[in-house]
This record gives structure tokens, sequence and C-alpha cells, in this order.
């Protein structure tokens, strides 16, 4: 392991950074490389860092990337990168990790494992969430730098450039932030475009539906994925009426302030309506624009509703309105979605994918998913919250992924049928012939951590409940080092 030596301390801008390490909010910063010896803190600072919370740090973020297929397979260095927020618990911080590799032809996979941890204590780490855009491009700008060259002193070099640009970035932060991440999402559109069902169809509140009332200004409810989380998830169901469409778009900036995700609602079963749609989709996108806010947007082409199906005109619409909302809106990420409440399971892809761009480790997440189904064989996975909702999903092929969601709905069954059996202890539903005899479905609760989540695996060949035996403990754990930090 090489430790970094002192040559720095007696220059003089280290010294004048003084004050601004003390008081700032960054408390470590370690690049960490799996080399000979191992996951190794390669270089860290503050440079007394304890041997062990160094070591410590190397090894949960290295093990997280370790494993990792393409990594395996020695394929290009660029298929390994992405963040995630991972919580340290011994030593009180908390971490924004960057996962990387270096090129090295001597290594196995012609590549080294390499992460860029920043960390700061966890009663902070609202700043990771806040400030993430800027620090995945500080942090990413610094990994390929490192990437490209050999020796320690100019990786030292890379990374003291880094803590200057982070003391630089966080002395002007002034705010304490709060112990919570506040997240705010809304759901918009035009009168009867079925916000409001969207939200009692996701939360199973099917009575509800049919005595739906439009809705009168704003109605604020708080999502929870987990019985114990980190944030607050608000969400706000906005009155599509036009007198409550135009206070909207008066007080935009109440509204649209500090938005972290948008749903909007197109009623495709009202195309008289588009022009008027379309128009309110245009001046949200200003607003937003306007304050400089860029939330990913959900598209719901709503009422899709199974009988339609095979409808030209439908079709027709569909691809009309995908057109025009595309035109405008290059700035922001936006994906599509076809909802209808009589598709429980449109609800959920739409809702649970828009929850996803919210999650720091969305991509770490995925990781553990592929990493699992390889292990496992199987084609496909899905990691469910206890009320149904997908954490996240990776599936080998579009078409598995096609037919993990023809047969979604007899998921949601089984999923029913679960609840039922927990009562018998069961925590494996094995079935077959959905799609045909050789194609199973396998449905297993799992524990990780504190939390309940469900996992539905889906195999095209052969079923081996041992494999997915073997490594669950592993999966779990990997698991539940970055659940803390999901959303
Ligand atoms: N066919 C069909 N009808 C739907 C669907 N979703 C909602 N509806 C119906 O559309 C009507 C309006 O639904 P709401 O959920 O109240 O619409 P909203 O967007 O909340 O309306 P405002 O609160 O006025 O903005 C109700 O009669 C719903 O039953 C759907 O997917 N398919
Ligand atoms: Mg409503």
């Amino acid at each position: 392991m090489t430790t970094s030596k002192t040559k720095a301390k007696k220059e003089k801008p280290v010294e004048k950074n003084e004050q601004a390490e003390k008081s700032s909010i960054i408390k470590t910063i370690v690049l960490s490389v799996f080399d000979e010896n191992g996951p190794s803190p390669h270089i860290v600072w503050p440079e007394d860092l304890k041997q062990e919370a160094g070591l410590l740090i190397a090894m949960k973020t290295i093990s997280l990337l370790m494993g990792d297929s393409t990594y395996q397979n020695g394929e290009v260095t660029e298929g390994v990168n992405y963040f995630g927020v991972l919580p340290f618990p011994d030593l009180k911080l908390n971490g924004l990790t960057y996962f990387f590799l270096i090129p090295e032809p001597k290594a196995r996979g012609q590549a080294l494992a390499a992460t860029i941890t920043i960390l700061i204590d966890d009663e902070n780490k609202v700043f990771f969430y806040e400030n993430m855009k800027y620090l995945r491009i500080i942090i990413d700008k610094t990994a390929s730098q490192i990437q490209k060259v050999k020796k320690f002193d100019k990786q030292k070099e890379i990374m003291d450039n880094l803590r200057e640009e982070l003391f630089e970035f966080s002395k002007d932060l002034k705010d304490p932030y709060s112990a919570r991440r506040t997240l705010k999402i809304l759901l918009v559109g035009l009168d009867r475009a079925g916000k409001t069902s969207f939200l009692y169809g996701i939360r199973k509140q099917y009575s509800e539906i049919i005595k739906a009332l439009p809705t009168k200004g704003v109605e604020r409810t708080e999502e929870t994925i987990f019985e114990e989380q980190h944030s607050a998830i608000s969400i706000w169901d906005l009155g599509g009426q036009k007198e409550y469409r135009e206070r909207f778009l008066e007080q935009r900036k109440v509204y649209l302030y500090n938005v972290d995700l948008m749903f909007f609602f197109i009623d495709i079963q009202d195309m008289d309506r588009i022009n008027e749609v379309l128009e309110l989709f245009t001046k949200i996108l200003d607003s937003l624009i306007e304050l400089e806010e860029f939330p990913p947007i959900i598209l719901c082409l709503n009422k899709f509703d199974p009988d339609l199906k095979g409808s030209k005109d439908i079709f027709k619409s569909l691809e009309l309105i995908a057109d025009e909302i595309k035109k405008n809106s290059e700035r922001f990420f936006i994906k599509i979605f076809q909802t209808s409440i009589f598709d429980h399971w449109s609800l959920i892809s739409a809702y649970s994918f828009g929850l996803s761009q919210l999650s720091p480790n969305r991509e770490l997440f995925k990781n553990q998913l592929k990493k699992f189904a390889k292990k496992t064989n199987s084609d496909a996975i899905l990691l469910l919250n206890e009320n149904g909702i997908i954490l996240s999903n990776y599936s080998k092929s579009d078409i598995s992924e096609k037919v993990f969601e023809i047969s979604a709905p007899h998921f949601q069954e089984l999923y029913k049928l679960f609840k039922e059996f927990k009562l018998l202890k069961q925590d494996f539903i094995v079935s077959s012939g959905m799609v045909d005899e050789s194609k199973k479905v396998i449905f297993k609760k799992i524990t990780v951590d504190k939390y309940n989540l469900y996992l539905l695996l889906f195999m095209k060949k052969s079923l081996e409940i041992e494999k997915i035996e073997r490594n669950l403990p592993d999966f779990s754990k990997n698991l539940a080092e970055i659940i803390y930090t999901y959303i």
C-alpha cells in the first residue's frame, strides 16, 4: 500500500487553505485502487486519516465494484463508471463514490478497479443530493485524468486539485443542511387527465377512484418507499381545471421551485384537447427553463386502456403526441409511458421509473441485479418493495423484458398471493407455464438489512433454486450497503 508523503505540506497553497480545510463540509477524500494488496486507499486526505478508516473506505467501495461482469470480461473501461451514495456508519460519515477503472495492461481484465470517495458527516448528506450535478462533473473529470496517468505524484496532484475545487465550491455554502432530504414531485396535466386516479391506482385505493372529484388547487401527500427512510417525499397533485392551471402558472415560482421530478399527464382519449395540453406543456417547460430547474419528466400517455391496444387511431395519436412533445424539449430528460388505471402494471412501471430517477444509487442497484442474474442464470430480475414499487430491474435482452412485461399482471397476482402465504412462512414461489412450460418465474421474499423486499426472477431455461440460495447472502449484503441511501 502506498501512503502519500508530505512534500505538499511545505508548500504555500496548502497553508493558505488551512482555514478552508477546517471549516469545510468535506471531511475526507480517498482514491482507492484494487492493487496487488487488494482494495487499498491509494491517496487519502487528510493525510493523518486513521489507517483503518482508509482501509474500510477502500474495501467497502471497491467490493461493490468487484465481480462486475464488465470488469471481469476485460471489456472497455468506459463500461464501468457510476456513482453511488454509501453510508459509513462506523465512521459516522456518508460518502459519494464514483466507480471507475484504470487501464493497466498487466492486471487481470487489463484494468484496476478504482473509486474516488468524498466523505462528509452523516447529518450533512443532503449536501450530496443538492449539489449532485456539480459534484458528478468534477469527480468525473478527476477520474478521467487519473485514468491517463500512471505515476503516483501525478495522481496525487490531480487529487489535490479535486480537493481544492471542492473547498472552493463548498466554502460559499453557508446554510446548514437539514438532516432529511426533501423531495418534491409534481403531477400536472389538464383537468380529467387522470392524475388523482393514477395516485389512487398506485396505492391500490380502488374504491377512491370511483369517488374522485376534480382536485381543487393542490393536494399534497407523502410517499414512503420504506417504513424507515431518510428523505421526505412530497407529492403535489395539481388540479388541472383552468383556474388552477392559471394560478399555477402565475405562481410558478412556488410550484416549480426545487421540483425534483414531474409527471405530466395527457388523456389520449381526448384528442380534441391536444393543442390545449401541448400548450400547457410548453408553458411549463418555459417556466422551468426560466427558473433553471431541469427535473426529469415522466410523460404519461394516460387512459391507454387495455381494450384500445389494437386501435389504429390511438396508435396514430400516440405517435403524434410523442413527436410534438419531443420537438421543444431537448434540454429535458423525458421518458414516455403509456398508462391506464385498468393496467396496474403500467402505473407501477411509470411511477417506479420516476422514483428511481431520484435515487443516487440506481446504477449501483442495477449493477447488483445484473451480477446476480449472471450468477443465477436469470434472464430478468425485478426488485420490489413491500408496496410493489420496483426499486430496480434488469433484463438481459429486450425480449426478456417484453416477456416480463407481458406476464407482469401475473406477477402482481403472485405478489398478492404471497402476502397471504406470508402466514405460512413460505418465501419461495415458483411458477411455470406462464408463457410456456420451459419458462419459470420465481418469487422470493428477501431481507435486506431491516427491510423486506421481494425478488422476481425470470428464467428461460434451467431453474436452479440452489444457485439462487447460494448467491443470495452476498447479494443481500451488497444491497444492504446501498439501500440506506436508496433515496
Ligand atoms: N378510461 C379511463 N378513465 C380514467 C383513467 N384514469 C382516470 N380516468 C377517469 O377520468 C376521470 C378524471 O380522473 P381524475 O383522476 O379525477 O383526473 P385529474 O387529472 O385528477 O383531474 P383534475 O383533478 O380535475 O385535474 C375520472 O372519471 C376517472 O375515472 C384511465 O386510465 N382510463
Ligand atoms: Mg385530480
